[in-house]
């Protein structure tokens, strides 16, 4: 059902039958992740107050150590997930390796692993710019006991069950998908409750904005040099417009709803990009496929990478089907 103003908790119940998985346990899970968010927004929305609060000394006004609001957020969602008997494991960009929960249980048979970017784009909090957190869900391969890394990790895209991100912004919305579409739910603060706003989300097949770091333009492959320079030809409805936030999420957002490409490519100085496959560019690359857009290294699709490594980088193309499509026709001429 995509009845508009239905509650994040009511969407869940009413589509668990359409979840080919469906036992609840997934539904416990978005719920888990759900709390997280709430209680993240709730940190997030008053980092610059603490700050200021914070600048009389290294302590907040309860006397803790201030914690720097990214790991709050990796300990906030990394304690919720622990909290219920449904996942197995957690990879996080803030851990070096990935913790598996309940491991002294060789019994366990909890079913997820789940990988998180819990506040991407962490470097903007202390401008006021919004920042994100990014989910991806997976099956786990390894039947019983302690999650194993290669099975049960390193899975390629395409395996994900799950994938969404939260974008704290103008307003906080929680954005995911199961595999049957892409639902986007904004928060009302004062009641604390996630409402579908955005039923069945689509990028459009094109757009007119192109996203990235230009400052970068001197190091890039020439494939992106002259996708760059296509952009801004007058041409047609070229030349487009140049949006970069800095933060994935938001970026990734608007170009969803307004249609358009972000691109981080790799360079002369990051051999691979900089973002990371398995909690940044999988589960942006599942929802963009399920909004019929595309996620690709610039030449195949992000979802088919085989994983070597729990923090590997990839190239990404990501955005409305054409644009996408565009960009790798010039990333393929220059090989
Ligand atoms: P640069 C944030 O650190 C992030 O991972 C993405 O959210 C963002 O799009 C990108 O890096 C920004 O990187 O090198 O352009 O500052």
């Amino acid at each position: 059902m995509n009845r508009k103003n239905t509650t994040l908790g009511e969407f869940i119940i009413e589509n668990q039958a359409s979840f080919q998985y469906s036992s609840g346990e997934l539904s416990k899970l978005i719920n888990a992740i759900r709390l997280a968010a709430k209680v993240v927004n709730h940190e997030v929305n008053k980092a610059g107050l603490v700050d200021i609060i914070g600048e009389a000394g290294d302590t907040n006004i309860q006397g803790e150590d201030q914690q720097k609001l990214d790991v709050l957020a990796n300990e906030k969602f990394i304690q919720t997930l622990k909290n219920r008997e449904i996942v197995c494991g957690i990879a996080s960009e803030e851990e070096d390796d990935f913790i598996s929960v309940n491991s002294n249980d060789n019994q366990n048979q909890n079913k997820y692993v789940v990988l998180i970017d819990p506040l991407d784009g962490s470097s903007n909090i202390d401008v006021n710019v919004s920042v994100g957190t990014i989910f991806s869900i997976y099956r786990r391969v390894t039947p019983i006991g302690t999650p194993v890394q290669l099975e049960d990790f390193l899975q390629p895209g395409r395996n994900q069950i799950a994938a969404g991100y939260v974008v704290y912004g103008t307003s906080t919305m929680l954005v995911y998908t199961t595999g049957d579409g892409v639902n986007g739910f904004t928060l009302n603060p004062a009641l604390g409750t996630f409402y579908l706003s955005h039923p069945q989300m689509q990028f459009p097949e094109t757009g007119r904005i192109y996203s990235l770091n230009e400052g970068n333009y001197v190091h890039f492959p020439q494939g992106v040099k002259n996708y760059i320079k296509y952009c801004q030809q007058e041409e047609g409805d070229r030349p487009y417009t140049s949006r970069y936030i800095g933060s994935l999420v938001s970026d990734f957002h608007r170009n969803m709803i307004k249609g358009g490409i972000y691109i981080y490519p790799k360079s002369s100085v990051a051999a691979e990009g900089k973002l990371r496959l398995l909690y940044e560019c999988n589960p942006m690359a599942f929802i963009a496929e399920q909004a019929n857009g595309k996620a690709s290294n610039g030449y195949s699709s992000i979802m088919d990478v085989v994983p070597t490594a729990l923090h590997q980088r990839v190239p990404f193309f990501c955005g409305s089907r054409k644009m996408v499509e565009k960009a790798e026709e010039f990333m393929a001429v220059q090989e």
